[in-house]
């Protein structure tokens, strides 16, 4: 069998994973004579082109210099750690992705964290030299003394360095070097990344780390062979996270190469295969030698920290809008969901609802969008963080935040940031007038902050964060300082009517949206809720004053997307999704019940 290379490419987010790994592929030649590339190949579905991110972690071949490299890349934004988490055991080695501007960021520390635990020596890739504002060797100096203190050994803290612009599609193991190519990377790749271990005389180990779905052939799991080897049509044995022992028979084994997958008859230890057979594989599961089965540890996955409602839509419009929208289709839908992603889970809860948890609201909200594009109708409530009792402590989870502001707003943020309960960690003048803090605080105080600090930065500031710990529960953190506006009426909004209440607030509705009693059409400029009536047309006169309806101006409405909505609604309320409408509603429709549920809250305190 030929020489074979494991790596994961890890890093924050947008510091150019995916780019490398496209640049990887074009220039192995993996694509051959056709010049048909997009940029960013391994985001493949819609959501990841649209946003530019990457979800899911994928992985792809290459072939150099008779070697064949399996490359996965993962996702650097701090909801989708669960996808990284998972590949770190798969691979011999990282590359690690950290921006010659930036430096070390929030999902650098989590990923660095977990690639120490599985024991891996990482190659440092300082990637976008080719900024203005790039200092390679202050990063270069940020990384060594993250790895330091997290405990990294000798051997570990002697990491290889190589300087890159993957855009461009350049590597150098010098910054004076001249340089063109990926070629310095690649051979860096094959020098320094561990051959993998193993043998294919052992008897078969295999470990599925990911699972796909393919409608004529049904599961198939994505899957790393530790020892022996795997032939199509073989009998083996499936063992499952619980010991549970299935006999079955591969019935397709896939293989990686570029974008491409390929029918291949054998595979042997070291390499990363696809196989279909079996109907109850999953991520973490082993397939071994059915005369002497041998299962790998199961994978650990971080628990979810963050949960929500998904329940069947009950407004005045249920059912006009979307496709699917009973509770068996959504439990369904979730069902196929929790299937190939692991790191979310679901309970049913009650009649009509389920208990969607995650790590994030981006993972949350990306699940939603979905839906709603494949036709569902359903209603979210606000993200509530998993309260967790450890040693009979109540804990919640903290996240490591870093805000990169311009100066004069440090005062506002931190102050803001101190009522949501958040503790000041570092705090470093970043020069060009930038100031970096970092601070650690509850997952709870940051569910509807980015709006905020937003706000405080005046669209300046730029926030990250990721998953920190479990800790004690902090008590209570402020939240959104503004009330609902709330319509009392079923119909359609009036300009007129617009016209009027936007002294009161912020708008999210404009002209002709249909709207009905409960739903929330604005922000109110104070604390309280406030009912008003937006489809009340302007009382006829008998006097035709003209050009008078041209003097009514419309203030664009707040375009409350499904993240906004998410962020901004309190626990009395919901955002509903549908194919076509992202709306806020209060859960109680009815305005007087409302107000006795208001004054029964009241008289309890
Ligand atoms: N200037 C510069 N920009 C780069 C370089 N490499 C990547 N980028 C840009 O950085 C942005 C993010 O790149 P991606 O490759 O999507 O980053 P990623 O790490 O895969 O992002 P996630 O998967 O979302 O974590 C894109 O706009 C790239 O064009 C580089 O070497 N120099
Ligand atoms: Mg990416």
């Amino acid at each position: 069998m030929r020489d074979i290379r494991n790596i994961a490419v890890i890093a924050h987010v947008d510091h150019g994973k995916t780019t490398l790994v496209d640049e990887l592929l074009k220039q192995s030649g993996t694509f051959g004579e056709r010049d048909e590339t997009e940029d960013r190949m391994m985001d493949s579905n819609d959501i990841e082109k649209e946003r530019g991110i990457t979800i899911l972690a994928k992985n792809t071949a290459i072939d150099y210099k008779d070697t064949r490299i399996n490359i996965i890349d993962t996702p650097g934004h701090a909801d989708f750690g669960g996808e990284v988490e998972r590949v770190l055991k798969m691979v011999d080695c990282v590359l690690l992705l950290v921006d010659a501007q930036e430096g070390v960021m929030p999902q650098t520390k989590f990923v660095v964290k977990k690639a120490l635990e599985v024991g891996h020596r990482p190659i440092l890739v300082v990637n976008k030299i080719d900024k203005p504002g790039a200092e390679a060797d202050r990063v270069v100096d940020e990384v060594f003394d993250l790895l330091d203190q997290m405990g990294a050994t000798e051997e570990q803290l002697e990491f290889p360095v190589i300087y890159a612009a993957a855009k461009n599609g350049i590597s150098k193991i010098s910054l004076e070097d001249d340089s063109e190519t990926m070629i310095p990377l690649l051979d860096m790749i094959l020098e320094e990344v561990p051959a993998p271990s193993g043998s294919d005389d052992n008897g078969l180990q295999l470990q599925v780390f990911n699972l796909t779905h393919d409608n004529f052939i049904g599961k198939i799991g994505v899957a790393r062979i530790f020892n022996g080897t795997i032939k199509m049509g073989e009998n083996v044995t499936l063992v499952k996270a619980d010991g549970e022992k299935i006999n079955g028979r591969v019935s397709k084994l896939i293989g990686f190469k570029g974008l491409e997958r390929i029918d291949i008859k054998e595979a042997g230890h070291g390499d990363i295969v696809a196989i279909a057979g079996f109907e109850t594989i999953d991520v973490g599961d082993s397939l071994c030698d059915p005369k002497n089965p041998m299962p790998l540890d199961p994978l650990h996955i971080e628990e979810p920290t963050l949960s929500v409602t998904f329940a069947v839509n009950n407004s005045p419009y249920a059912g006009t809008e979307g496709k699917f929208v009973t509770s068996n289709k959504i439990q369904e839908r979730l069902d196929f969901e929790m299937n190939t992603n692991i790191a979310m889970q679901y309970s049913a809860k009650g009649e009509a609802a389920f208990e969607v948890k995650g790590r994030g609201e981006l993972q949350i909200t990306i699940l939603a969008e979905n839906m709603r594009r494949e036709g569902f109708e359903f209603s979210i409530s606000r993200p509530e963080v998993i309260v967790k009792v450890i040693d009979g402590v109540k804990c919640e989870p903290f996240e490591h935040l870093v805000c990169d502001v311009p100066d004069e707003f440090t005062g506002t943020v931190i102050e803001t940031l101190g009522k949501r309960k958040a503790v000041m960690s570092n705090m470093v003048p970043m020069g060009d007038g930038q100031t970096r803090i970092e601070f650690e605080i509850p997952a709870r105080g940051l569910i509807g902050y980015r709006g905020q600090f937003l706000t405080d930065t005046k669209g300046e500031g730029v926030m990250n964060h990721s998953f920190l710990e479990f800790r004690p529960h902090s008590g209570s953190v402020t939240s959104r300082m503004n009330g609902a506006l709330v319509s009392t009426e079923l119909g359609e909004a009036v300009a007129f009517s617009i016209f009027n209440l936007q002294d009161r607030g912020i708008m999210f509705i404009s002209p002709q949206t249909k709207v009905y009693a409960g739903m929330v059409i604005g922000e109110h400029s104070r604390a309280n809720c406030l009912d008003v009536n937006p489809v009340k047309a302007k009382a006829q006169s008998n006097v035709r004053s003209s050009g008078a309806d041209e003097a009514i101006k419309i203030i664009t409405p707040r375009d409350m997307t499904l993240e906004h909505a998410l962020e901004w609604i309190e626990d009395d309320e919901l955002v509903e999704v549908t194919p076509i409408s992202i709306r806020i509603r209060k859960r109680e429709l009815d305005a007087g019940l409302r107000r006795r549920h208001d004054k029964a809250k009241k008289d309890l305190k």
